[in-house]
Parts: structure tokens; C-alpha cells; sequence
């Protein structure tokens, strides 16, 4: 297989990681961000939209990181599964991505704070319907086992965390999971890493 794009991206993030969760090797090209590379000839033909992560696996090519998930997911993707999947893409990554643009991606004097409270708030919806869910006191986000879902979802957690360190304090189910699930070996080497070449000061 051959995966396309930075491992600074979060949706990168979540490839990378389920990558080591099924132990596929791949080959790693780095594009995007401050690699460049989007505009290529050679990924322009594969990624219509000139993001990442696109995954090749011979003829089949694939971009949106939740579809790669659950190619790479097959057996295991179960409609629980798939359904929290989805709220990651429609509810909880949004409000996380506006809130990480706010935040981290654009200059201090450039900041929008009725903007950056909008996300928030709506991230906090979001943690609260997760909480609540949880709080059946099964170890992961789709059942008992581990899944895709968990990797969706989990990815965007150590960024939330390291910028709200107390967001998840009424939410204890969810800092439950997430403590559990920041164990994997694939979250420590991919999730849990610096962002700090996206930074604008
Ligand atoms: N919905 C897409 C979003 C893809 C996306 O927005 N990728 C961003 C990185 S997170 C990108 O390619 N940005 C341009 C760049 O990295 O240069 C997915 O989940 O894969």
C-alpha cells in the first residue's frame, strides 16, 4: 500500500495509526502542508480534491480518511461502528477543526472570538452526547472491542486535550476512553505528537 500525505494532518493522523492497528506495511510519501507536493501531476490524478490522505492499494485508491478507515477496518466495521464514525465526520470534527483553525492556524490579531466560542460550544454538544453514550460503561466507543470508530474519533483527542486541558472533567466517560485508548501504540507515535509546525504566531 501506499499512503499519501503529512503526518501533521489529524486526518493523516487517523490513517497512520489504523495502519499499525492491522500491522499493514505501506510506504509513506509525504505530501501536503509545507512538503507541497498537492499540485503534482502524479497526485493530482489521484486525489480530484488535492488533499490528504489518499491510500493505494494496487488498483484501488482511496481518499476521506473515514472511507480509508473502514477499507482498512473491513471485518471489523460493524453498523455501530460506522454510526459513530459518521458523528465524527458530521458532529464532533467540525467544531474541532474550527476551534483547531482559531487556535493554532491563523495569527493572534486575525482570531475570531465569537467564532472560537461557537466551536467550542458545539464540541462540547458533542463530548456530552459521547459522554452520555459511554457512560453504558463499555471500554469502547462501538462495544467491547476496539474499532475504527475509536481511531476516528480518539485521533482528534490529544489536540483537544493539550489545547482545553480541562474539557474533559464533566465528562468522565469520555476521559475514561480516552486514557485507555491513548495506550495504543499507534496513538503514542502518531496522535500524541507535535503540532507545533502549524502554528501561526
Ligand atoms: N474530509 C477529508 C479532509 C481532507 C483534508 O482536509 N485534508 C487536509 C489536511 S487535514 C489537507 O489536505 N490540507 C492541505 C494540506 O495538507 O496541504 C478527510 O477526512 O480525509
Amino acid at each position: 500500500m501506499i499512503l499519501w500525505g503529512r503526518a501533521s494532518s489529524v486526518n493523516v493522523q487517523k490513517v497512520l495509526w489504523a495502519l499499525d492497528e492491522v500491522e499493514q506495511s505501506y510506504v509513506h510519501k509525504i505530501v501536503g502542508g509545507k512538503f507541497g507536493g498537492l499540485d503534482d501531476p502524479a497526485f493530482a490524478a489521484i486525489a480530484p480534491l488535492r488533499r490528504v490522505p489518499v491510500l493505494q492499494d494496487g488498483d484501488v485508491t482511496l481518499w476521506e480518511s473515514h472511507a480509508i478507515l473502514r477499507y482498512l477496518g473491513q471485518n471489523g466495521m460493524t453498523p455501530m461502528a460506522d454510526t459513530w464514525m459518521e458523528f465524527g465526520s458530521t458532529t464532533l470534527q467540525p467544531p474541532f477543526i474550527g476551534l483547531f483553525w482559531q487556535r493554532v492556524r491563523i495569527a493572534p490579531a486575525q482570531q475570531d472570538a465569537q467564532a472560537l466560542a461557537g466551536h467550542l460550544n458545539s464540541l462540547m454538544s458533542g463530548l456530552t452526547a459521547l459522554n452520555t453514550s459511554l457512560s453504558d460503561g463499555r471500554s469502547f466507543v462501538a462495544g467491547n472491542s476496539f474499532s475504527m470508530a475509536d481511531i476516528a474519533l480518539g485521533s482528534l483527542f490529544h489536540r483537544i486535550t493539550d489545547l482545553y486541558p480541562d474539557i474533559l472533567r464533566d465528562h468522565p466517560h469520555v476521559a475514561k476512553w480516552h486514557k485507555s485508548i491513548a495506550t495504543r501504540a499507534g496513538y503514542r507515535q502518531w496522535i500524541e505528537s507535535s503540532y507545533d509546525e502549524l502554528k501561526v504566531t
